[in-house]
């Protein structure tokens, strides 16, 4: 990411430069859009006077906490978002991983504590809500809500956003090696039934995610991605064991590398990883297999447990988010769709028209939520333990 962070640099600073001249007097200078101050504040003689929607709003006796930890993906921010943060508020804020929504709600569910941010997938936040895990976000400390797309306050698992503030959306699909890999496969079919003479047989990997490679299981059997019959389980989970061979293994955290530096041709991962891939690499590209995939929408939420003054800087650090210029950066430089408007307003057509940031309807069309399915969700876990542990 290197490149990318010195580009996204180089790019602010020009921003700046054109801020700066337009400062300078030309009436007709078109008004740039406010720069994010990255670097150190060149000692203004002022004090800024823009309308400061981070700064504490008044909240009684809280004062915000003076650091906070987002419990995230990897790979799911602007590099220069927490410093940003960090200039305008004095709260610091640190980030620890995980890699699936199993691993982030059985991490809470084991007692961990110290999180005031986590991000989970749509199903997950249901779960979390239904077992008491979540705060209420005080909207009063959130004003940026506004700039939601309407669309976003409306979701099934949390109406009203009363607990949590949709973060980004994306898809789940194959990525491959376009350098080595000229005919990808067209359909599942490819990955749960590669043959030996396939290019990407055992260098392809699937996610690391029960839900996620069930789903794609399922999907291509022709079943629903959230079923309870247990046969159409079975079945998927007897294709998932006998694709394992052709595999050359499960893997979230570092899937899109190995296929842009070339060990592995194909791999069964998320939009915005391979995209942001592509742009390091140079080699990848992302689509949908004809039976189609996932849909998810990620949220910013606040575990139960944390002190005030925590809950507080989250939800400040959740409004910093929320504005369009800080909502364009994050989604451009990730490539996942915002579900904020104003920073789609705002964003570079070169985002906006990506369809494979923003899928067209004919693709939509092909894509599935992964449902919250309460006690049945064991089922999944069982099988998925069987996947993984056969020979
Ligand atoms: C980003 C992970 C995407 C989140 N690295 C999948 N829900």
């Amino acid at each position: 990411m290197q490149r990318k962070r010195l580009l996204t640099l180089i790019a602010i600073l020009v921003i700046a430069v054109f801020a700066l001249a337009a400062c300078g007097g030309g009436a007709t200078a078109p008004q740039p859009t406010k720069a994010p101050d990255v670097t150190k504040a060149p000692e203004p003689t002022q004090p800024p006077q823009q309308e400061e929607p981070t700064q504490a709003p008044p909240s009684g006796e809280v004062k915000p906490a003076e650091e906070i930890v987002v419990y995230n993906w990897s790979d799911y921010v602007h590099p220069d978002m927490y410093k940003i943060f960090t200039e305008r508020t004095g709260i610091k804020i640190g980030e620890d991983n995980f890699s699936s929504n199993e691993d982030l709600l059985a991490k809470l569910q084991g007692g961990a504590t110290g999180y005031s941010i986590i991000v989970p997938s749509d199903y997950t936040v249901a779960i979390m809500i239904e077992e008491g895990m979540l705060e209420e976000l005080d909207h009063d400390n959130i004003p940026n809500l506004k700039n939601l797309d309407p669309e976003f306050t409306k979701l099934y698992y949390d109406p009203g956003n009363k607990y949590c503030v949709p973060y980004l959306w994306g898809t789940t699909g194959l990525g491959y090696n376009t350098e080595m890999l000229e005919n990808p496969p067209k359909s599942w079919e490819g990955v749960f039934k590669a043959k030996e003479s396939d290019p990407w047989y055992g260098r392809m990997t699937l996610l690391d995610d029960v839900r996620e490679v069930f789903s794609a299981a399922l999907i291509y059997l022709g079943y629903d991605n959230n079923t309870k019959d247990e046969a159409q389980l079975e079945e998927a989970k007897q294709l998932l064991i006998d694709a394992k061979k052709g595999l050359a293994g499960y893997d979230t955290d570092n899937y899109e590398d190995l296929v842009g530096s070339g060990e592995n041709l194909l791999a069964h991962g998320w939009n915005g990883d391979f995209l942001q891939a592509a742009d390091e690499y140079g080699n990848i590209n992302y689509y949908i297999p004809e039976e189609g995939g996932t849909i998810w929408i990620d949220n910013m939420c606040i575990p139960k447990g944390v002190t005030p003054e925590q809950k507080l800087a989250a939800e400040m650090y959740i409004n910093f988010v929320l504005e369009p210029e800080i909502g364009k950066m994050l989604g451009e430089y990730n490539y996942y769709a915002t579900p904020n408007k104003e920073a789609l307003a705002i964003a570079d057509p070169e985002y906006k028209e990506n369809p494979l940031v923003f899928p067209p309807e004919e693709i939509r069309a092909k894509l599935r939520f992964i449902k919250p399915l309460g006690e049945f969700e064991s089922v999944y876990q069982r099988m998925w333990d069987e996947v993984k542990s056969a020979q």
